[in-house]
């Protein structure tokens, strides 16, 4: 197996259903579900797999997705198909292009496909299995690359996302954590999951991504933006937004998420820890503008890692699919702890080997210094970090 054992001390679980990867959103649309088949290629080309509790998962029931969702958008998503959502709402026909965003939030972002229900079931299942395997201790740190999908709301889907598998995991984890940190690495800010938990003091909201009120979606997550303003609010300052331009490098993405994590650990103290690993954050993605690397972007797994607090890590966006499948694959190993024993040249029998011939076959090709370049200045990180730290000193637990 490469020399890969099971880690020492603690369990990691993998949680997935391959029926996903059949799932298409669209010839030309970027969210490819085929890009966790490569992920899972890479995986199990590396004998990752013999160092985890492997689950196949199984499909969330309707009444588990509505513990978030409200029941008529769940009805809604189990019933619509490409044949029949013209016909019971025929204004959707009237959008610009296919259809409006007026229903439910469905659109161009947002296609009804053939077998959405089951794909949303799919990834959403595998959450909360992920999320009740750490509950009950069988797992130390569990793992959902099909989940992530951060901007889904109560009752509308947006931005690639219609089942908000994040909000359902952590609902499971707050029945047995008082307190659960959240953090996002997805280039997008993840407004879903902030919207859900944002008057509560039981879950803290930390979101990295790029931010451009006019042009980049979905336009939200200033600085400022850190809760209910009402004093007497509980979730008045849990929420944290960290507003980044484009091009931003290893050192400094690096520098700033230690910087910004720690303390949201030592004072919140969070007794379980979400990280979505949304890998559009990489450089060369297709949606993305920042310029991390494969190394950059599993740091901040290997720190998340390091306080040793029962974890859930889930994937989201990542529009370059090879790269995702290089970087969900190398934070497997870090979770595994067999980052430093993985050979960086792919195994010659790795399943879909073409795939990564572009940059060469190796776990780590060169994505920074890439279009963009750094628009991040010191100045910029020094103002985040202060923020976070004035916004931490007013809340106690
Ligand atoms: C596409 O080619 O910025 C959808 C979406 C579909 C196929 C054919 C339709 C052509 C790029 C994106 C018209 C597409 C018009 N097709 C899309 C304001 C927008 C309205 C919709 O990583 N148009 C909306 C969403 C973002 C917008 C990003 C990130 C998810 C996550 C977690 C979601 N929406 C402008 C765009 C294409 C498409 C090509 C697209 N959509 C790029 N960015 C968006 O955070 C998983
Ligand atoms: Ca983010
Ligand atoms: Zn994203």
């Amino acid at each position: 197996n490469n020399g890969i054992t099971r880690p020492k001390g603690y369990t990691v679980s993998w949680h997935y259903n391959p029926e996903v990867e059949g799932h298409h959103f669209g010839q030309t649309h970027p969210m490819k579900p085929w890009r966790l088949t490569l992920t899972k290629s890479l995986v199990l080309s590396y004998g990752m797999h013999t160092a985890m509790d492997s689950y196949l998962s199984r499909a969330a029931t309707k009444d588990e997705i509505a513990e978030f969702h409200k029941d008529d958008y769940v009805d809604f998503l189990s019933i619509a198909t490409p044949q029949n959502i013209y016909e019971m709402y025929p204004e959707l026909a009237t959008g610009p292009q296919g259809y409006s965003s007026a229903i439910y939030g469905v659109g161009d972002d947002c296609p009804i496909f053939d077998g959405l229900f089951r794909y949303c079931s799919l990834y959403a299942g595998a959450s909360v299995d992920a999320a009740r395997k750490l509950c009950n201790k069988q797992s130390d740190i569990a793992i959902n690359w099909s989940g992530g999908l951060h901007h889904a709301k109560k009752a509308e889907a947006s931005g690639f996302c219609y089942v908000n598998d994040i909000v359902l995991a952590i609902l499971q984890l707050l029945r047995h954590h008082p307190r659960v940190l959240y953090i996002d690495i997805d280039v997008h800010h993840g407004d879903g999951v902030e919207q859900a938990f944002w008057s509560t003091d039981r879950v803290m909201c930390v979101s990295f991504h790029k931010y451009d009120r006019e042009v980049f979606f979905p336009g939200t997550g200033p600085l400022e933006s850190t809760g209910p303003l009402h004093p007497d609010n509980p979730g008045k300052n849990f929420t944290i937004n960290v507003p980044l331009n484009d091009g931003i490098d290893d050192e400094s993405y690096a520098y700033l998420f230690q910087n910004v994590v720690d303390p949201c650990i030592k004072i919140f103290q969070p007794t379980a820890v979400v990280l979505q690993c949304g890998a559009d954050s990489l450089g060369h993605d297709r949606l993305g503008c920042f310029n991390l690397n494969i190394r950059g972007h599993g740091q901040c797994v290997s720190y998340v890692k390091g306080f040793g607090l029962p974890l859930l890590v889930v994937g989201g966006g990542g529009y370059t699919p090879r790269n995702v499948a290089r970087a969900w694959a190398h934070e497997t190993s870090i979770c595994i702890g067999a980052d430093s024993t993985l050979n960086p040249e792919l195994p010659d029998h790795t399943p879909y080997r073409d795939a990564f011939r572009r940059e060469g076959f190796t776990l780590f090709p060169n994505l920074s210094g890439w279009r963009k370049e750094n628009m991040n200045t010191k100045a910029d990180i020094e103002r985040i970090i202060k923020h976070v730290r004035d916004q931490l000193s007013t809340i106690r637990t």
